[in-house]
């Protein structure tokens, strides 16, 4: 088969001038007719089986919302609201739940920005490893996560792309003397993730419900998967993980929890891997009402994708690089048997470049609730999910964004969402009836 044309995840590429010279699309082939039939399935190997982990009660204000009525997506629309200015290519937002209503912003650039209740931006950054960070095209700061004690525990979480061009997972505590600043001296490394190519970094960071840390890989880029790290257990590329930040330190700068499904294969399998299979899991959350995670998975030339892996469940194989959404992507192995399929997909016609958000679960706009809301880079459009579908959903158009620019949506202690755009805006999510 002719090499085929890199899509995608123009982001970011969008605003520097950076060339990465994979992100040349040739001449595009015919995409992949969404008809084909699919070839009969062949044994896999030793199909996964999906591990429950026990969840801990969700505390004071993580309690689930009384059950209500699916959304009705097509009587929502969802505009945004500009509240802050955000410099250096804000992508990823966290919020400390700690009483101050401010928002810790990352930028592609590697600094991190307060944002106060108010909107105001704090004039020094809360953080600056601009001189640590390759910057550009799909690298740079990516991820951003705060302990879920904090302040009690002072510690946030990181993931960057190092001067080299690898992945760097990272924490750093905010200084004693001032809770708008992270002490540089205590950055430490806690992960490090050799990256091939320049593109797919992945690079989101979430804590779950279970107080573990979770991070997004891509599958090192190129175009295609050429390296076969998506399916490859020996690989921390492709993958969702998840580590334990708060064991003791003798033992390293983190643990591997007993549970995850490949704590204990010795030289078969990484212990790190929670799920696999993705090709550019982007941006990543938790539903803070039922603990699913979400993930949306950047596509290659013709499908972007939504995944879920509800609740507790994990060792998921997404498909990458054997299925491109619902479709095969590699013809010829196209052995579907033990793959987790997407919740949702679109093709071209309704943009390139997904981006992951969240579930609504705030109180003010309530005909939000139980809503995932995401969106298209390309096209600028919001999209949204029944977050309780069962089968493959088509996304709902609810609003318009910023075409070329949505790079992420965050989420506040109250559950109302922001959406960052790479011009370096930090907008409000604002639900309405239509
Ligand atoms: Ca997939």
């Amino acid at each position: 088969m002719t090499h085929r044309p890199v899509h995608t995840f123009a982001l970011l590429a969008a605003v520097t001038a950076l060339a990465v010279g994979a992100c040349q699309a040739s001449t595009p082939t015919a995409a992949p007719s969404a008809t084909a039939v699919l070839p009969t399935p062949t044994p896999a190997a030793a199909s996964p089986t999906p591990t429950p982990f026990e969840v801990p009660s969700f505390g004071p204000d993580r309690t689930p919302p009384p059950a209500s009525p699916a959304p009705r997506l097509s009587q929502i629309s969802v505009t945004l609201q500009p509240f802050a200015k955000v410099p250096g290519g804000p992508l990823a937002v966290a919020a400390p739940d700690d009483g101050t209503g401010r928002l810790f912003v990352a930028s592609q650039d590697g600094r991190i920005w307060v944002v106060q209740k108010d909107g105001s931006v704090l004039t020094d950054p809360m953080l600056d490893i601009g001189n640590l960070v390759s910057k550009g095209g799909e690298q740079g700061l990516l991820g951003i996560a705060i302990h879920p004690t904090f302040p009690t525990d002072p510690r946030i979480f990181i993931n960057y792309t190092d001067l080299e061009g690898d992945s760097i997972v990272a924490s750093a505590a905010v200084s004693p003397d001032d809770p708008n600043v992270l002490d540089p001296a205590t950055l430490t490394k806690l992960l490090f993730v050799d990256q091939p190519y320049e593109n797919h970094n992945g690079g989101s960071v979430q804590f779950g419900p279970d107080g573990k840390l979770y991070l997004s890989f891509g599958d090192g880029g190129s175009a295609g998967d050429p390296m076969g790290n998506g399916q490859n257990l020996k690989r921390l590329l492709g993958k969702i993980l998840r580590i334990d930040i708060d064991g003791d330190p003798a033992a390293g700068p983190y643990v591997i929890p007993s549970d995850n499904p490949y704590a204990k294969a010795g030289d078969s399998a990484l212990p790190e891997i929670w799920h696999w299979g993705l090709r550019n899991p982007w941006r990543m959350s938790f539903d803070r009402a039922t603990g699913d995670l979400w993930i949306g998975d950047v596509g290659q030339d013709a499908y972007e994708e939504v995944d879920v892996a509800r609740q507790g469940i994990s060792n998921l194989n997404f498909g990458w690089n054997i299925m491109e959404g619902t479709h095969c992507f590699n013809q010829r192995t196209c052995a579907t048997t033990g793959l987790t399929f997407p919740v949702s997909e679109y093709g071209r016609d309704k943009g390139c470049t997904v981006i992951g958000g969240y579930v609504y679960r705030g109180k003010a706009y309530a005909m939000l609730t139980g809503a995932y809301l995401f969106a298209d880079y390309c096209a600028g459009t919001i999209f949204a999910l029944d977050a309780a579908t069962t089968g493959l959903a088509t996304p709902v158009q609810v609003g318009a964004g910023e075409p070329g620019q949505i790079s992420a949506f965050g989420e506040d202690p109250n559950g109302e969402l922001y959406v960052t755009t790479l011009d370096g805006r930090l907008w409000r999510v604002v639900g309405a009836a239509r």
